[in-house]
């Protein structure tokens, strides 16, 4: 994309402004802007364009009533709400404030050239980047190679590196036009209502750059977890997935045949590992087509799918956009038919090389053509299929030059006003995921749809989840995945997570194990690796890293109510399940660069192991007090330190007052980390584990009173409780006397007690000791 230079059009002068609902109208000579707040710290910023944008990211379309103020000062207007200032200058810029006066963000007046938009906005000095969906970046995007070098910069155009990617690789799947700001005066978020190819860059100014479009776009401001409130309630809040999607996925391309994939299952059992979920690649399908299943290789794929569910498992299968362009076969003739496929400008069908040969593609952006995919998933679902993951969907293609995927002038009908691919490139994914989610709802409306999607756009956490792709098999690449997957939290996407390993060739035990024990702690835990790559399960290696991987599997079982209650809490806040340290003080800058560290919601902190043969490493700790997971030590934050990693661990704290619940079997057990002082509260979201019908949600607070701890349980919803009994353990001090809903129990050790549903517990304990 050429840069926009001097002979670009600018608003210039002001020649009207007024009023307008909940914010105001400017009439530029050059340009037309109209702001609206939609919430007291949301506004929405409109610089008019004749095509507006197809609204594919938002699904908010009501807000309630916001007060909002409009003056006019000598040189420039304001529009106010409770929360935030919006300045507009003469010339067009727009200044954004706090009511208390902080100011949070300084643009620029924008400039257009032709379809081409240049957006630019003051950063200030100490201010870091955060988002931009997926990315193989630091975790502040704002970081340059080098101080006198060009910054980087960063590409929205979802892209197919091909096989192998590793840190710096830039575009990659999953591009989002949003980022969030952080600096000493607040925080605050921006998210581009425009899917056109666009180049982002940070270095003293924010830039950027559009293709085309309109220059559309939201400003959120507040703390962090505020922005992805109210990002979320623009763009729609994240799919509370199934409870078996929080288990293991075994993977890989290259399980040929059913047998294989049953020696594959019974080695889980063998080995005494548990398993949730087998993903079946391109191998399965009949010439790699799209909802085909070769019947030679999985003769009876139904009793099968039958078999291994009984044990636990689901299969999920591939699906790539692609049909293959081949007469008198259903799916082509069908499609043709019913004209859901994209056409150039000449009404010739598109057809490029995929796996299959060539192929036409499906126009997601037409209603009709999702209507008519989503139709196609019935076939698997009635073989057990249960669930799917879309590869491929950028869309991707085979070429041997050039841009790897649709021309740009294919036409799609964007909703029936027309567009080409400009447009429509990067919310490709993102439809299909629409299509594939809207199938599951009407085929098995009882159960909750399990999609991964390699590429997407804002709005894809409403339909699946996705996978951080072709990673290479390195150690950098093992550490790449922590900014990648916090900052697609902080794109509004939490769930995903890296084929353990690395997808291309063999990662040495050691590498396995150390990517293992870090993405035991992720949303998304699969083993997953390219066709080439030697078998790769946790018995691949022998021991020791077997008997250390099935710790960890184990762990991240009995950690399941955690992970579940933390996908209810983004199901109804858009938090993200893992964070970013800052996430709990952003005030605290020594946090906002971690990029080796993360949070499991704001309980557990992970701190994987990123290199070779080290066996330990400094750890950067928040405030606040923390326990070692393994042996219970309390220290406290702020600080730095040096922790053990011997190859069996990685260091792991829990922040004091946390109550993490776990469980086996029947039991749920509640790790109860006392606070110093004051209290805590800790949740347990439980449901039938899949589906739309009752839950409950079991409230725990707890209080540090002065001889112990009283803990008090209340309730919501109408799920009956899942467990037969509670085992309350004590992290840090030890039990003297306890009394369960009144009554004094004197069976109990010094650590843990087992009792039935209570309401309230009181506990009189040995003081701990706070090591310094
Ligand atoms: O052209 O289906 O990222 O996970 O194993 C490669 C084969 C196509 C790319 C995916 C990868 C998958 C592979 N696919």
């Amino acid at each position: 994309m050429s840069n926009i230079s001097k002979t670009s059009q600018s608003p210039e002068k002001c020649l009207k402004a007024e009023s307008s609902f909940q914010g105001g109208y400017f009439q530029f000579k050059q340009l037309e802007l109209e702001i609206k707040f939609l919430a007291a710290d949301l506004v929405q910023i409109d610089w008019k364009y004749p095509v507006p944008p197809v609204p594919y990211g938002i699904i908010a379309q009501d807000w309630p009533m916001v007060e909002t103020t409009f003056e006019q000062r000598q040189n420039e207007w304001i529009i106010s709400s409770s929360k935030l200032k919006v300045l507009v200058s003469q010339e067009g810029s727009i200044t954004f404030y706090t009511t208390d006066g902080q100011l949070l963000r300084e643009e620029l007046p924008p400039q257009r050239q032709g379809q081409q938009w240049l957006h630019q906005a003051k950063l200030q000095l100490e201010e870091h980047i955060y988002g931009l969906g997926e990315r193989a970046a630091p975790l502040n995007l704002r970081t340059s190679p080098n101080t006198d070098e060009p910054p980087r910069s960063y590409q929205m155009w979802n892209y197919d590196m091909g096989g192998r990617y590793g840190p710096g690789a830039d575009p990659l799947y999953l591009c989002i036009p949003l980022y969030l700001g952080l600096h000493a005066q607040g925080s605050y978020l921006i998210f581009y209502e425009n899917p056109y190819r666009a180049t982002f860059s940070f270095k003293d100014v924010a830039r950027a750059e559009f293709e085309g479009g309109a220059l559309r776009y939201y400003v959120a401001s507040g703390e962090p977890a505020q922005l992805l409130k109210r990002y979320t309630e623009l763009t729609g809040r994240p799919v509370l997935p199934p409870y078996w999607a929080f288990g293991y996925h075994q993977s890989r391309w290259g399980y040929e045949t059913e047998e294989v994939i049953r020696s594959v299952a019974q080695g889980f059992i063998t080995h005494n590992l548990p398993l949730s979920a087998i993903h079946l690649d391109i191998d399965c399908q009949n010439g790699f087509r799209a909802f085909t299943i070769d019947p030679d290789r999985f003769p009876k794929l139904a009793n099968f799918s039958q078999e291994l569910k009984e044990r636990g498992v689901r299969l999920v299968t591939i699906i790539n956009p692609g049909v293959k362009a081949e007469r008198n076969r259903k799916l082509f003739e069908e499609g043709i038919a019913q004209d859901i496929f994209c056409k150039g400008e000449d009404g010739k069908l598109i057809l490029a090389p995929v796996w299959p040969g060539m192929c036409a593609f499906p126009d997601f952006t037409n209603p009709q053509a999702r209507h008519w995919w989503s139709r196609q998933y019935e076939y698997l679902l009635d073989l057990g299929i249960a669930g799917f993951w879309h590869d491929m969907n950028e869309p991707g293609v085979f070429t041997l030059w050039g841009d790897a995927t649709l021309p740009t002038v294919t036409q799609h009908a964007m909703e029936g006003r027309g567009g080409d691919h400009r447009e429509a490139h990067n919310v490709y994914g993102l439809l299909q995921a629409q299509a594939g989610y809207e199938a599951l709802r009407n085929y098995q409306p009882e159960l909750r749809p399990f999609i991964v999607s390699r590429a997407g756009w804002a709005g894809l956490q409403r339909y699946a989840w996705t996978w951080t792709g072709d990673i290479d098999i390195t150690w950098q690449a093992l550490a790449q995945t922590i900014p990648t997957v916090l900052n697609m939290g902080l794109s509004g996407i939490p769930y995903t997570g890296p084929d353990i390993g690395g997808f291309k060739g063999d990662p040495t035990a050691e590498l396995y194990l150390r990517w293992f024990q870090m993405a035991s702690f992720l949303p998304f835990c699969r083993t997953h690796s390219a066709n080439n790559a030697k078998p790769r399960t946790p018995w691949s290696y022998g021991e020791p890293t077997l008997s250390i991987v099935r710790k960890f599997l184990k762990l991240r079982y009995s950690l399941l109510p955690y992970f579940y209650t933390l996908a209810w809490e983004a199901n109804q806040t858009g938090y993200p399940l893992i964070r970013p340290l800052f996430w709990l003080d952003n005030e605290d800058r020594r946090l906002w660069d971690v990029e080796d560290s993360f949070l499991v919601g704001n309980a557990l902190m992970v701190c994987p192991i990123l290199k070779p043969e080290k066996r330990s490493r400094r750890v950067l700790v928040p405030k606040g007090h923390w326990y070692h997971f393994w042996d219970d030590q309390v220290l406290e934050g702020k600080c730095e330190i040096e922790l053990d990693a011997p190859l069996e661990q990685i260091p792991l704290l829990v922040r004091a007052g946390s109550i993490l619940p776990m469980e086996t079997g029947q039991r749920l057990i509640l790790h109860i980390y006392p606070l110093i002082e004051g209290y805590s509260q800790g949740y347990l979201y439980s449901d039938a584990k899949d589906g739309y019908g009752d839950w409950r949600l079991d409230t725990f607070t707890l209080a540090r009173e002065e001889e112990g701890l009283e803990l008090i349980r209340s309730e919501q919803g109408n799920y009956d409780f899942p467990y037969s009994e509670i085992e309350l353990y004590l992290h840090g001090m030890k039990l003297q006397q306890v009394w369960v809903d009144g009554e004094e129990i004197t069976d109990f050790s010094p650590e843990k007690l087992v009792c039935c549903l209570f309401n309230k517990v009181r506990l009189i304990v040995e003081l701990m000791i706070v090591d310094s």
